[in-house]
C-alpha cells in the first residue's frame, strides 16, 4: 500500500521538482542581462561544447592520456582550494593561473581534452567557490575552452620536426619551446577577445587597454605564460614532474590574489572609482605637482540631483544602477590623465590637472550634457523596464592665489556646488579664485 502511494506520488514529485528546477532557472541572473549580451553570454558556451563534441570522434583513447588529464585537472583543482580562503576581487580582470594548466593539457594531450578541461573545473569551483555569479565562471570558462582547445589543434597540426609529442633534444628543444609559446599566445588571444567582447557590451565605456596594456597586468600575462610553458615542458618529459609545479603555482596565486585585493582597497566597491581616501591622496600628489610647476589645476564637486528620489520610486538597487552608470558615463568622458574619485553617497569629486577655469567649464559642462542625455533602464514597481534620466549639479573650484590647499579647494568646490543648487540644478558653477566667479558658460545659461 505504501509502494503504490509511492509510485501513486512519484509523478507528481517529478512535476514538482521539475517545476522547482524551472522556477530555479527562470531566476538565473543571466535572463536578466541586456540584449545583446545575453545571447552573446548564452551562445558562446554552446559552441565551446559542440567543438567539445565535435573534437571526440577524432580522439584515440589511451587509459594513460586519461591518467594525465585527472592528474593535470587534480593539481588545477588542489591549486584553487589552496587559495579558496581568499575572496576573489571582483571589478578587475581576475587571474586564477587557470591557463598553466590548460596549456599543458594542450599540449600534452589531444585537442578534445583541452575542449573538455574547463568542464570538471567549472564544476568544482562552482561548488567549492561559488561566489562569482555563475554564469560568468561558464562564460569565462568557455572562452577558456576554446582558446586552449584551439591552441592544441594548432600545435598538433604542427609538422613534427617543429613540434611532436615530445621536446627531444638540441635545436628541437628549442622550436618546440617556440611552438608551444606560440600556441600560448593564440590561447591568450582566443581567450581575451570574446572576454573583452562581453566588457564592452556590459559596459561600453569601460576602459580595456588599461586591462591588458598596463604594466602590472603585461607583467602578470608574461610570468603566467613563461608557468605555462614550464610545465608544458615537465608534463612533456615525464607528467610525473608535474608535482614540482604545483607548489610555485599555487605561491604565485596567493601572491596574486594579495596583490589584487590591496588594489582593491583604493577603489570603491560599488562603482569602481578611486574612493575618499585615495582620491584625496592622490589629488594631494597632484596639488602639490601644479604648485611646484606652476600650472593650472581645477577641482570639481559633482552632485546627482534629486537622487533620493530614485531611491524612493525605483529602490536602492535601481539608486546604485544609476551611480555605477554615472561613474562608467565620467570615466568615458574623462582624460586619461584626471583623478575621479566617489566622495561619498552620490558625490563624486574630480581632480582636472592643466586645467584652468575656462577649461574647467568647458569640461564640466560637457560631464553635466552627458548625463543630461544618458538614459539608465531601471525596474519599475511593475518589473517593467523604464528609461530613467538623471541630472548633475556640479561645482568647480581652480587652483589660485587664495586656495592652495586640497581641503580649501574642496570646500570652494563645494560652496560653487551649493550654488549650482540653489540656482536649479543640473548647471555647472565655476569659482575661479576666492574673490571671483568666472563667467559662465552659454551651455551653463541654458542649462536647466
Ligand atoms: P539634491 O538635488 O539636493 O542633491 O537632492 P538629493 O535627493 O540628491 O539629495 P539628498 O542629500 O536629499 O539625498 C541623497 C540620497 O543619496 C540619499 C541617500 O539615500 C542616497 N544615497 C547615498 N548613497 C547611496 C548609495 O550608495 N546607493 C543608493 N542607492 N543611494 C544612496
Ligand atoms: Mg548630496
Ligand atoms: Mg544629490
Amino acid at each position: 500500500m505504501r509502494a503504490v502511494r509511492l509510485i501513486r506520488g512519484l509523478p507528481g514529485a517529478l512535476t514538482e521538482s521539475i517545476g522547482n528546477g524551472t522556477a530555479a532557472a527562470s531566476r538565473w541572473p543571466v535572463w536578466k542581462l541586456r540584449e545583446p549580451l545575453r545571447s552573446y553570454v548564452i551562445a558562446l558556451p554552446a559552441l565551446a561544447i559542440l567543438a567539445t563534441c565535435l573534437t571526440v570522434p577524432a580522439t584515440r583513447w589511451h587509459a594513460q592520456q586519461l591518467a594525465v588529464f585527472t592528474a593535470l585537472i587534480a593539481c588545477a583543482a588542489i591549486a584553487v582550494e589552496a587559495t579558496r580562503s581568499v575572496h576573489e576581487p571582483r571589478g578587475t580582470v581576475f587571474r586564477d593561473l587557470q591557463s598553466v594548466w590548460y596549456l599543458a593539457i594542450a599540449i600534452a594531450l589531444p585537442p578534445f581534452f583541452a575542449f573538455a578541461a574547463p568542464i570538471p573545473l567549472t564544476a568544482y569551483k562552482l561548488v567549492r567557490v561559488p561566489r562569482m555569479a555563475s554564469h560568468r565562471r561558464v562564460f569565462s570558462n568557455a572562452t577558456l575552452s576554446l582558446a586552449y582547445g584551439c591552441a592544441s589543434l594548432a600545435f598538433h597540426a604542427l609538422p613534427p620536426p617543429i613540434a611532436g609529442p615530445s621536446p627531444g633534444a638540441g635545436a628541437h628543444v628549442l622550436t618546440w619551446t617556440a611552438a608551444v609559446i606560440g600556441c600560448g599566445l593564440l590561447g591568450w588571444l582566443i581567450n581575451h577577445v570574446p572576454l573583452f567582447g562581453a566588457i564592452r557590451l556590459s559596459d561600453p565605456h569601460a576602459r580595456l587597454r588599461g586591462m591588458v596594456a598596463s604594466r602590472e597586468s603585461v607583467t602578470s600575462d608574461v610570468v603566467e605564460l613563461s608557468l605555462a610553458v614550464s610545465l608544458s615542458l615537465l608534463v612533456a618529459i615525464d607528467p610525473v614532474l608535474m608535482t614540482l609545479a604545483l607548489p610555485s603555482l599555487v605561491l604565485h596565486r596567493r601572491h596574486l590574489l594579495h596583490t589584487q585585493l590591496v588594489n582593491q582597497t583604493r577603489v570603491d566597491a560599488k562603482t569602481g572609482l578611486l574612493n575618499a581616501v585615495t582620491w584625496q591622496r592622490e589629488a594631494a600628489v597632484e596639488l602639490a605637482r601644479a604648485i611646484r610647476t606652476r600650472t593650472p589645476l581645477a577641482v570639481a564637486m559633482i552632485d546627482l540631483d534629486h537622487f533620493k528620489r530614485v531611491n524612493d520610486t525605483f529602490g536602492h538597487l535601481a539608486g546604485d544602477l544609476v551611480l555605477r552608470e554615472l561613474a562608467s558615463g565620467l570615466r568615458s568622458t574623462l582624460r586619461e590623465y584626471d583623478i575621479v574619485g566617489r566622495f561619498g553617497g552620490e558625490e563624486f569629486t574630480l581632480l582636472l590637472p592643466h586645467t584652468d577655469s575656462t577649461e574647467a567649464a568647458r569640461i564640466t559642462d560637457r560631464i553635466r550634457e552627458h548625463v543630461s542625455q544618458q538614459v539608465v533602464m531601471v525596474d519599475d514597481s511593475n518589473h517593467n523596464a523604464f528609461p530613467l534620466r538623471i541630472t548633475v549639479s556640479i561645482g568647480v573650484a581652480c587652483l589660485g592665489d587664495s586656495r592652495r590647499d586640497l581641503n580649501d579647494l574642496i570646500a570652494a568646490a563645494d560652496n560653487a556646488l551649493y550654488q549650482a543648487k540653489q540656482a536649479g540644478r543640473n548647471r555647472i558653477r565655476v569659482l575661479a579664485d576666492a574673490n571671483s566667479t568666472a563667467p559662465l558658460p552659454k551651455s551653463d545659461a541654458a542649462a536647466g
